[in-house]
């Protein structure tokens, strides 16, 4: 049973996170709530294509995970973690530009929904979430250690991915090639309507052990404590030491997508976790340290709104143009041009 948001474990002071990267884990959490909020009302106004996602409530597993990473660590992030791509580096006009469809959006106006990558920032584009990006990130993370690269590829995954072919292979590749990756399972309780207890008896943090890797679980709505999982996690993978995967426990609190009203899942269910709500954890904590939130909070309100309206000021793309740049010619764009935000690496 989850405790209340601001517990005891809100005392305990980080050991690697100075106040500023804690202010900063809690701004790229308001920053993800705020513009997938905004996503989904442009959605309901019929001024998004296609079908709309989100991460309520599992905030706090992609950003404090990916706060964790050098700039030249790649992640590959699912429909959850919007905050991936922002702490990496991708701006919010971008990505509302990207929801809008629009010729200056992340993916030029050739993808919607939240399937998108940004190459300069290390961001990958998602193929399919059950989980080929697993098989993807095992592939990069053995060119980084064919090549001697003190670097790790990340990716992200649910629950029901765990019952997919590709995990047990992703898992025990990676483990007998001792790559540096790092498996992170958003084990947020639902795939789809299939609760966890439908989808496996045996917990996946407990089959790590039968393929040779180390497996972790973490609070995945405490966005300090996976900030510190992962960045051992990482450590391990630098050190030659192979593969870690990391479960975080979490809630996904809405349905599937915008089109799914999630009437499967009990309500009691719903109550108890929004008692421990990521972004209220970490308010609560920066409050108690003197850091006004409430202003945080309105600065990233206003940083969305001025991403929204300039986002809506784009153009869409000329229909001429829909046969270009759909696929990669010549050299492929070098990852890592974007900032890691964690001070650990300045
Ligand atoms: C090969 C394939 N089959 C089905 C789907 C449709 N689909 C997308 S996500 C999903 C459920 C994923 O559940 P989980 O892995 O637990 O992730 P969560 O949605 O909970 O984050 C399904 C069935 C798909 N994308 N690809």
């Amino acid at each position: 049973m989850p405790s209340p948001a601001g517990g005891a474990a809100a005392a305990a002071a980080p050991l690697h996170l100075e106040q500023s990267d804690r202010v900063a884990l809690l701004r790229f959490m308001l920053l993800h709530r705020a513009v997938e909020d905004r996503g989904a009302s442009l959605y309901k106004q019929g001024k998004v294509p296609g079908s709309f996602y989100d991460g309520r409530g599992q905030e706090a597993t992609c950003v404090g995970a990916t706060f964790a990473l050098a700039a030249a660590d790649p992640v590959c992030p699912l429909i959850r973690d919007l905050g991936a791509h922002l702490v990496k580096g991708t701006p919010p006009r971008d990505v509302l530009a990207h929801y809008l469809g629009r010729a200056d959006g992340v993916s030029h106006g050739r993808e919607g929904n939240v399937h998108f990558g940004d190459a300069a920032h290390g961001v990958v584009g998602m193929v399919s979430m059950l989980p080929d990006m697993m098989v993807v990130a095992v592939g990069m993370a053995l060119a980084f250690k064919l090549r001697g690269e003190q670097r790790c590829a990340t990716s992200f995954f649910g629950d029901g991915a765990t019952s997919v072919g590709d995990w047990h292979e992703a898992m025990n590749f990676a483990a007998v090639m001792q790559v540096p990756a790092i498996f992170i399972l958003e084990h947020n309780n639902y795939a789809y309507s299939t609760p966890s207890a439908r989808q496996f008896l045996v917990d996946p943090v407990e089959r790590a052990a039968a393929y040779g890797i180390p497996g972790v679980s973490v609070d995945g709505n405490d966005v300090e404590a996976v900030f510190e999982v992962v960045r051992e996690a990482r450590e391990r993978a630098l050190s030659g030491a192979g593969p870690t995967l990391v479960s975080a426990q979490t809630m996904r609190m809405h349905g599937h997508g915008l089109h799914d009203d999630a009437r499967y899942v009990p309500p009691e269910q719903l109550a108890e976790w929004t008692l421990r709500d990521p972004i209220e954890l970490q308010s609560k904590r920066l409050a108690a340290l003197g850091v006004d939130v409430d202003a945080l909070a309105a600065d990233v309100k206003a940083e969305v709104d001025k991403a929204t309206e300039e986002a809506l000021a784009m153009a869409l793309p000329d229909p001429a143009s829909a046969t270009t740049g759909v696929f990669c010619l010549g050299e492929p764009i070098p990852v890592g041009s974007g900032d890691a935000p964690w001070s650990g690496f300045r």
